[in-house]
């Protein structure tokens, strides 16, 4: 039987391997893990051909993981030089940064592997382009051909769903002259619905309130001359399994909707993988990153994109309505990481 065994890298994960399987235990597989790496191993005379075989896709990512593992490696080397001994190399640097930046080491590995003998002279166009090539960025705000476009603002509580809601509707209604409506499912919070109604109010917009996911097709339906129906739901914390499957029952409601995780950049690279790995399973189809204003630390926002490889859409930069929010591309998002390099 194979098992797997984590670490926060190859080294330690390995020496779990061995302490439980003896020296000479065999890797069946590796895949980069939240915070480290993970080894499928098994005990000697096990029966190879009994476990399980990689598919191509796992081998493709293997190599990745594995060519990332040997650049990361690699470019640590340069730590250990003394003081006055030779500079860093520019892909050394880049790794340092990107470290500093919390990137995650496979991820920054990966970006780098391409790098790593290249010259000083282009080397921050290069990365930069490397940044960018590895994020999408589109609009999830397309009008509906005949039907109206829903899309649903999920996240943690307090990351600016709301807020974000109305620069969106601002966006879309007084810019580009759609015509918008606002449905709310978030009746948890007090107050919560009164808080989306205001900003109604302000941009004569309907905004419309569904407190069971079975009142959400009658809410629409209220809405149904719109283009585009933007809805705002409930805060809700990773850990609240049942406050996730509640949410799942609203968007069930509307299947074909768009349905964007707004993460804020003042959260830990270590929560932020919680909060990905527990609100991807609402069929995620975008991302918004919310607060840049409040951090100035981008790594893992990068790696959450990099990660769940889904476009993200706008940075939202202050509390400001409807000013403070950029619609993204993969340039713009690679110099948001690389603002303070200086290589
Ligand atoms: N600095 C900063 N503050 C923001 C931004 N977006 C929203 N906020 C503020 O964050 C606070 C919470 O915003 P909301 O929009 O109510 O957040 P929410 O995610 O809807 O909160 P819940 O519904 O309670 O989960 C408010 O004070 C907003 O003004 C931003 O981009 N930068
Ligand atoms: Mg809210």
């Amino acid at each position: 039987m194979a098992r797997q065994f984590q670490g926060r890298d190859a080294a330690q994960a390995l020496r779990r391997v061995k302490a439980e399987l003896g020296p000479e235990a065999f890797i069946v597989s590796t895949r980069p893990v939240t915070g480290g790496i993970e080894l499928t191993a098994a005990a000697p005379g096990e029966d190879r051909d009994a476990l399980p075989r990689p598919t191509l896709q796992t081998l493709v990512d293997e190599i990745g993981g594995l060519k990332s593992l040997i650049t990361t490696h690699v470019l640590s080397l340069g730590d250990e030089a003394e003081w006055g001994e030779a500079a860093l190399n520019p892909a050394q640097a880049a790794r340092n940064y990107l470290e500093s930046q919390e990137v995650d080491a496979d991820v920054a590995g990966r970006l780098l592997t391409p790098l790593i003998d290249a010259p000083a002279e282009g080397f921050r166009a290069r990365l930069e382009a490397g940044l960018a090539a590895a994020v999408k960025c589109a609009d999830p705000l397309r009008p509906g051909q005949g039907r109206p476009r829903i899309v649903y603002l999920v996240g943690p509580t307090g990351v600016g769903k709301t807020t974000t809601v109305a620069k969106l509707a601002a966006g879309s209604a007084l810019t580009d002259g759609r015509r918008v409506g606002l449905l709310t499912v978030d009746t948890y919070r007090v107050g919560a619905p009164e808080q989306l109604k205001v900003y109604g109010r302000i941009m004569g917009l309907p905004v419309v309130v569904a407190e069971r996911p079975e009142d959400v097709p009658a809410a629409l339906e209220t809405l149904h001359r719109c283009q585009l129906i933007l809805v705002d739901t409930a805060g809700r914390s990773p850990a609240d399994e049942h406050g996730l499957a509640a949410m799942r029952r609203f968007i069930d409601q509307t299947p074909g909707a768009g349905v964007l995780l707004c993460l804020a950049a003042n959260t830990r690279a270590r929560d932020l993988a919680v909060v990905v790995e527990r609100f991807r399973t609402l069929t995620l189809t975008g991302l918004i990153f919310t607060k840049i204003d409040e951090s100035d630390t981008y790594g893992p926002l990068f790696t959450a994109g990099c990660r769940l490889g889904l476009p993200v859409s706008h940075l939202t930069c202050g509390q400001r309505v409807p000013e403070d929010i950029i619609p993204l591309t993969p340039e713009r998002l690679a110099r948001l990481v690389l603002r303070r390099y200086r290589g």
